[in-house]
C-alpha cells in the first residue's frame, strides 16, 4: 500500500452516487432530529415549511435555512444543544473574535466521528501505527490539540501531547524522540525551524490559521518535510473537516460523509450530517474557499486552501485585499515573519507591511505589492528578530491602527 492511502477505502473511495444517497439519508435524519426540538434550528425549519425529514432533498439543501456565528452567540452557551446533558462528554470551542467564546458540546458519538476523520487525515498524510506524532497544537478548549490526539490514538500511532509553547523543550523532544509527524500551526512550524537543526520529521499537518503556498514552500525548505494543510472549525467538529493527503495535489479532501459542503458567494457552508450533540444545518463559516470535484483514489469533494475570512477582507480605497495575497508577495522577497497594519487613523485607509529583511528589498516589495494588489503599501523593513513570534495559539498577522501609537515600533 502506498503512502497516504485512504484509511477507510469503503468510505473515502465510495461510489459518489451511493455517497449522495447516504448523505441524503443522513440529512433527513438530521432534519428529523432538529424538528424534534423547539430550539432555533427546529423552529426555523418549521417556519420554512419543513415538517419531516422526507420533505427535504440533498439537491435542494440550499433552500433550507442557514445558521451563523451570531446565532451561536445569541444562544450562548448551550441553547442550540439538542442532546440531553447526560449524553454530553466534553466541551470545546474558540475564544473567537472580540473575546466572545463559542462553545460546542460533544456526545461520545461526536468524539468518535472526530477521531475517525482525524485518523483519516493522519493516514492520508502518510502516518502509520509506527508513527510518532509530535503534537504542538494547544491542548484545552481549543480543538487543535485534542483533535489530533483523538485521531492519533484511533490510528494507533504514538502521540506526544506537547501542546504549544516552551520551544526549547519542544526542540529537545523532537531531537530525543525522533517523531516523523509534526502537527502545529504553520507559524509555529516556522518558529520551531528557527531552533531545530537536521531532524527526523517527514511530514507536517498544519492549519488553524491562514497560510499560503509560498509559506508552504518556506516551511518545506526550512524543515525539509512535506507540509500539508488541515482545515476545520470548532462549530463543525475541530480539525479534520478537510485535510490534504500526500496525493491530493494541493487541495483538501473533505470528510463529506459527515460534513456536507456548499459555497455561497465564495463562503463555505457546512452541514454536520451525523453529529448529535449540537448539530448544525447549513452553518455559514465566514471562510472563503472554492469547492472542487474529486480526483485520484478518493472520491471525496475537495476544497482549496482558504483565501481568508470574509471579515478579514480589507477594503483599502475601494480595493478588496485578502491578507493571504500580501503574504504570497512578502514570502517571495523577505522572511516569513511579517505584520500587516491597517491604518485607519484618517478617512483614507493605508496599508503598512512590516517585514524582516534588508533595506534593499523595500523598493522591489513596494512595486510587487502594487502590481499584485493594485494599491500602494508602505513597506517597513525591520532587522531580523524584531517582529513578534507566535509561540502559543494562532498567529496575529493583521493589526488595526485607529489612533495613538503604532502597533509596533518603527511605523510612522
Ligand atoms: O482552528 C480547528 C483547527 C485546529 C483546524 C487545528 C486545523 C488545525 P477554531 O479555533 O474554531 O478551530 O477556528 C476555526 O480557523 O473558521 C478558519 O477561519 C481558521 N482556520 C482553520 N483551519 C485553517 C486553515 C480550529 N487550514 C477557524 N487555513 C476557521 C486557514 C484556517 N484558516
Amino acid at each position: 500500500m502506498t503512502a497516504g492511502a485512504p484509511l477507510d477505502p469503503k468510505i473515502e473511495c465510495m461510489d459518489p452516487e451511493a455517497r449522495h444517497e447516504l448523505q441524503e439519508q443522513r440529512l433527513r435524519a438530521l432534519v428529523d432530529r432538529l424538528l424534534s426540538t423547539d430550539n432555533l434550528q427546529g423552529s426555523r425549519l418549521r417556519e420554512s415549511g419543513v415538517t419531516r425529514g422526507t420533505d427535504v432533498r440533498l439537491d435542494e439543501i440550499h433552500l433550507l435555512p442557514t445558521i451563523s456565528k451570531q446565532d451561536l452567540w445569541d444562544h450562548y452557551p448551550f441553547g442550540l444543544r439538542i442532546a440531553a446533558q447526560e449524553d454530553i462528554v466534553c466541551v470545546h470551542g474558540s475564544s473567537g473574535t472580540g473575546g466572545r467564546p463559542t462553545l460546542i458540546p460533544y456526545t461520545a458519538n461526536d468524539v468518535e466521528i472526530w477521531s475517525t476523520v482525524m485518523a483519516r487525515a493522519l493516514k492520508g498524510a502518510g502516518a502509520t501505527t509506527g508513527s510518532i506524532v509530535h503534537n504542538a497544537y494547544g491542548y484545552g478548549l481549543f480543538t487543535g490539540g485534542l483533535g489530533v490526539h483523538h485521531g492519533g490514538l484511533k490510528l494507533g500511532a504514538t502521540v506526544i501531547p506537547m501542546s504549544g509553547g516552551m520551544t526549547e523543550r519542544q526542540v529537545r523532544l523532537i531531537e530525543d524522540l525522533r517523531p516523523d509527524v509534526l502537527c502545529c500551526t504553520p507559524s509555529y512550524a516556522l518558529r520551531l525551524a528557527e531552533d531545530l537543526g537536521e531532524n527526523s520529521l517527514q511530514v507536517g499537518i498544519f492549519g488553524a490559521e491562514p497560510w499560503t503556498d509560498e509559506m508552504r514552500q518556506e516551511i518545506q525548505q526550512r524543515l525539509d518535510i512535506r507540509a500539508l494543510d488541515i482545515y476545520g472549525l470548532s462549530e463543525i467538529i475541530g480539525p479534520g473537516v478537510a485535510c490534504e493527503s500526500l496525493d491530493s495535489e494541493g487541495l483538501l479532501n473533505i470528510a463529506e460523509d459527515h460534513f456536507y459542503p456548499e459555497t455561497e458567494d465564495g463562503e463555505l457552508i457546512f452541514t454536520t450530517l451525523t453529529k448529535t450533540g449540537m448539530p448544525l444545518l447549513r452553518y455559514r463559516t465566514g471562510d472563503v474557499a472554492t469547492l472542487h470535484e474529486p480526483a485520484g483514489r478518493r472520491t471525496l469533494k475537495r476544497m482549496s486552501k482558504l483565501k481568508g475570512r470574509k471579515d478579514d477582507m480589507l477594503v483599502i480605497r475601494g480595493v478588496n485585499v485578502f491578507p493571504t495575497e500580501i503574504e504570497a508577495v512578502v514570502l517571495d522577497l523577505a522572511s516569513p515573519h511579517y505584520l500587516i497594519v491597517e491604518d485607519r487613523r484618517t478617512t483614507t485607509a493605508q496599508l503598512h507591511v512590516a517585514v524582516e529583511s534588508t533595506e534593499d528589498v523595500k523598493q522591489q516589495l513596494t512595486y510587487k505589492l502594487k502590481e499584485r494588489l493594485g494599491i500602494t503599501c508602505q513597506v517597513h523593513v525591520l532587522e531580523p528578530g524584531k517582529l513578534p513570534r507566535t509561540e502559543v495559539g494562532k498567529a496575529q498577522r493583521l493589526a488595526r491602527w485607529t489612533q495613538g501609537q503604532a502597533p509596533i515600533d518603527g511605523l510612522t
